[in-house]
């Protein structure tokens, strides 16, 4: 038997996040965030992971929960939305977390807008996956479970 606390991993969203299944179900899909949050839940338990979800539109908020990571969380999944290509700050709140993050898109960003393409949110993640719709989600927690597997 293991005594080994269970790892925690915090998958943030950023903005519009809320309105998945009703915004641009062509791009996004139909499935909610509460089916994303369920996904997470239950691939999660699969992995002996412990998953705190959250989804806010505020930048600053964001980046609070991204600075209570540090010391606590083992890893942290974070679709960032529309910060991904503008936000310096929560770039470097996930840096000064010192905990490994990997940056999950639903949308292929690289198919889409010039704009999207930049990601700041990159420079500070371990690895990024994007494309797969939110399947991305359960494939980023399989990722840090290795990941954390690797480290121990
Ligand atoms: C979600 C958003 O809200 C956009 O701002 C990004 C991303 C793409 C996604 O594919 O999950 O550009």
């Amino acid at each position: 038997m293991s005594t080994q606390a269970t790892p925690l991993v915090v998958v943030l969203n950023g903005p519009n996040m809320n309105m998945l299944g009703l915004r641009q179900p062509e791009l996004y899909g139909r499935a909610t965030l509460d089916d994303v949050e369920a996904l997470c839940a239950e691939t999660g338990e699969q992995l002996g992971l412990a998953i705190d979800f959250r989804q806010t539109n505020s930048e600053g908020e964001l980046i609070s929960w991204v600075q209570e990571c540090r010391g606590k969380a083992a890893g942290i999944v974070i679709n960032p939305a529309g910060y991904t290509t503008t936000s310096i700050a929560l770039m470097d709140a996930l840096l000064a977390a010192d905990v490994p993050v990997i940056e999950v898109h639903i949308t292929n960003i690289h198919r889409r807008e010039a704009f999207r393409q930049h990601s700041y949110v990159s420079k500070a993640a371990v690895g990024v996956i994007c494309g797969l719709g939110v399947g991305g989600y359960a494939l980023a927690l399989t990722a840090l479970a290795d990941l954390l597997e690797e480290a121990a």
